[in-house]
């Protein structure tokens, strides 16, 4: 399939809950829920290589990964892990995240794109945003 697009958020569930599990206290939380429900997706494809751009007014992410290829990113609360991206189904990519230093409750990603051409990106452990074509 092709992930390629320009994406806006539909919906999101439980985006805070994520951050609260993840230990972000409420202060960063607020500012972090507020932010990252206007966020801007950018991602090209080519083959298996993704490139995956996430801007919101305080935070922007940049990530650039082969499925099937270990490659380094930061988990939503900013602490540096280690991803492992492969195919779940032909239309969705499964990364589990290992943290790179410390302890914490066990994080991955999936990003599917459904057959009415919406992205789905589910945040484990409890986040799901839905996003379509801007
Ligand atoms: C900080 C902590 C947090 C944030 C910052 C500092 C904010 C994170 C944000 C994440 C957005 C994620 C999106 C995901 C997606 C937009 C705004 C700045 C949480 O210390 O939909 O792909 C803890």
């Amino acid at each position: 399939p092709d992930f390629s697009g320009t994406w806006e958020m539909k919906s999101s569930e439980n985006f805070e809950e994520l951050l609260k599990v993840l230990g972000v206290n409420v202060m960063l939380r607020k500012i972090a829920v507020k932010a990252a429900s206007k966020p801007l997706v950018e991602i090209t494809q080519d083959g298996e290589t993704l490139s995956i751009k996430t801007s919101t007014t305080v935070r922007t992410t940049h990530i650039t990964f082969t499925v099937g290829q270990e490659f380094n990113e930061t988990t939503v609360d900013g602490r540096p892990c280690t991803s492992f991206p492969r195919w779940e189904t032909d239309s969705k990519i499964s990364c589990e995240q290992t943290l790179q230093k410390g302890e914490g409750p066990k994080t991955s990603w999936t990003r599917e794109i459904t057959s009415d051409s919406k992205l789905i990106l589910l945040e484990r452990p409890v986040c799901k945003r839905v996003y379509f074509v801007h």
